[in-house]
């Protein structure tokens, strides 16, 4: 048993699922050429982005990527208004300027994503280092790829958050592929968990299609870090369902390797865990799922009813 409540593990399932139908819809309407740019979907790797944020507050903070939407409806945002933004339109949270790659929510602690691999994770150590200043007992969460670990920005953030002891929490998620490239052709390492030894912080390996594993290394984390016990860095091993950004079949991904980790599909697993646990039935389960479908499809009339932003607005919000 994992010692959480029915509701919270009701929740829980429930955001899950909310990701992967709203990431099915993006994955729609970027066929009907509704979506400017591109767009990276999440669907596959869920049970990281709620495990750990099931394990946060709603004033901790976190740092994205280009493949944010997963993070942004995990932390609490708004599926209207995310789905407007994705949209390009005028009532998304950047006012349709930012787009899939750029979204953020202040007020839910989501700080943005960002297109730049490697560049959410000093933000996060500046959120931390934040929140260390001003003594409150905020944590800054910062979710990045494996390949990202090979930046700079990697190794100094650690380093960094390491000797200031920031309550800051490196979440890896490792889907074994930057773009087309897989790991073991970049990395002479098999665990960026590895990493952590070398700056001081713990490192942990966790299964990332498995979101009460993800829930309780980073429970644990969030615990040292509000304890003022410094950073840690957790390794989520998963994979995602497509390609990496909507345009790639993933042809490069062996066959068998696809089947294999889409067996161990974490919404699936999370459902027959519930069940066979006695802790939900599957009529609710599937009535939950039901119910998130709609919202989903509210979130598309509304994004679609919102009307675009005026040429003269591409001069507001800017600097420089
Ligand atoms: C600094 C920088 N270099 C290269 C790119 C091009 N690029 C976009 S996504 C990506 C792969 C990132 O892989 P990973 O960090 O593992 O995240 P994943 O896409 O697997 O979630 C690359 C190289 C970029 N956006 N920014």
């Amino acid at each position: 048993m994992s010692g959480l409540s029915r509701e919270k593990l009701l929740g829980m399932y429930q955001k899950m699922v909310e990701i992967r139908l709203f990431e099915e819809k993006v994955f729609e309407l970027y066929g009907q050429n509704m979506v400017p740019g591109t767009i990276h979907l999440y669907a596959g790797e869920e049970a990281v982005a709620v495990g750990v944020c099931s394990a946060l507050r709603k004033d901790d903070y976190i740092t994205s990527t280009h493949r944010g939407h997963g993070h942004c409806i995990a932390k609490g945002a708004d599926l209207n208004r995310t789905m407007a933004e994705i949209l390009g339109k005028k009532d998304g949270y950047c006012k349709g300027k930012g787009g899939s790659m750029h979204i953020a929510d202040f007020n839910i602690g989501m700080l943005g994503a960002t297109a730049v691999v490697g560049a959410g994770l000093p933000i996060a150590v500046g959120a931390g280092l934040s929140a260390k200043l001003r003594k409150t007992d905020q944590i800054a969460v910062c979710f990045f790829g494996e390949g990202a670990s090979n930046q700079g920005t990697f190794h100094e953030s650690l380093n960094m958050s390491s000797a200031w002891k920031l309550p800051v929490i490196f979440i890896c998620e490792n889907n074994l592929y930057a773009m087309g490239t897989r790991q073991s052709r970049i990395m002479n390492v098999e665990n960026v968990a590895d990493r952590g030894t070398g700056y001081g912080i713990p490192g942990v390996v966790a299964d990332g299609n498995d979101v009460l594993s993800v829930f309780r290394v980073t429970d644990e984390a969030v615990g040292k870090a509000r304890n003022g016990e410094g950073p840690s860095l957790i390794e989520c091993k998963t994979y995602r369902r497509r390609g990496h950004s909507r345009a790639d079949p993933a042809k490069y991904r062996p066959k068998q390797e696809v089947e294999d980790w889409l067996l161990r599909d974490p919404i699936k697993r999370f459902k027959e865990h519930l069940i066979q646990e006695g802790t939900l039935k599957e009529a609710e389960l599937l009535a939950t799922e039901k119910e998130t479908a709609l919202r989903i499809e509210d979130a598309v009339k509304f994004a679609m009813e919102s009307p675009y932003p005026t040429p003269e607005e591409a001069l507001e919000d800017v600097y420089g």
